[in-house]
């Protein structure tokens, strides 16, 4: 554990090769999967972090991404899942951490759409306790040709770079030196941890299988009161606000 933390710290990122049993993998598939096809239920939370132009709306989306999946399934709040990913935020940061927000991330089968390189807190307001920790969850088996994650390791003070949105209201994206990029295959129920300066990218899926992650993050409940007062709560736009 210890170790973790350490590594956590200096490289901004650390791999849990099993968060997770096979079992609550199952149950995090079967609302993963009713929330992907429930267009209607999930219209205002949802979008294709690859872009979207009013006439794709009938494409497939590529990267489907859903935020606060638990605002429609509530379930997933008491899960055992929540609850151990939360423990891991409290030891790698502090007791005061809580659930900021989680989403998830789809991609589908043989879109081929990279994430580009980005830092998280480029699209979160300045906060004065900068710790946040990403628990990315692996709900299927996840190599480079279906996009699993890619970290490069943190520099001492690493700073927030310029982030612009990609076309058509898509992820945001930095320009980065990538020759100490490492890439982090998993099985189902390993998971991520992430800070949000650490940049980070996934491959696009040129697989014939969905490629599910489920994505938790993490920070000082006092930091959440804070962004709540400003309105903010992560449903919003795509847009640098940092
Ligand atoms: O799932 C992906 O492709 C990207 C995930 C990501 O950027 C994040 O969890 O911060």
């Amino acid at each position: 554990m210890e170790t973790k933390r350490l590594k956590f710290i200096k490289d901004g990122f650390i791999k849990i090769d099993q968060l997770i049993t096979l079992e609550e993998v199952d149950t995090l598939r079967a609302i993963y999967d009713s929330l992907l096809q429930d267009k209607a239920k999930t219209a205002h939370l949802r979008s294709d972090l690859a872009g979207s132009k009013k006439e794709d709306s009938k494409k497939v989306e590529r990267i489907t991404q859903i935020m606060r999946p638990s605002t429609i399934s509530s379930e997933l709040l008491k899960s055992s899942t929540y609850k151990k990913a939360l423990y891991w935020a409290k030891e790698l940061l502090g007791e005061d951490m809580e659930l900021d927000f989680d989403m998830m991330i789809n991609k589908a089968p043989h879109t081929n759409t990279p994430t580009p390189w980005h830092q998280d807190t480029a699209y979160w307001i300045a906060l004065p306790d900068k710790r946040s920790a990403s628990c990315w969850i692996a709900l299927d088996d996840v190599i480079e040709e279906n996009g699993c994650m890619w970290f490069i390791p943190k520099k001492e003070g690493q700073p927030l770079l310029a982030h612009k949105n990609l076309p058509h209201g898509g992820a945001l994206y930095c320009e980065t030196e990538t020759a100490e990029a490492v890439s982090v295959p998993m099985y189902p129920g390993g998971c991520t941890f992430h800070d949000g300066y650490t940049l980070h990218y996934s491959r696009g899926n040129t697989t014939a299988s969905q490629r599910r992650a489920l994505i938790l993050n993490f920070r000082p409940k006092k930091m959440i009161e804070l962004e709540r007062e400003q309105g903010v709560d992560h449903t919003g736009e795509r847009k640098q606000r940092n």
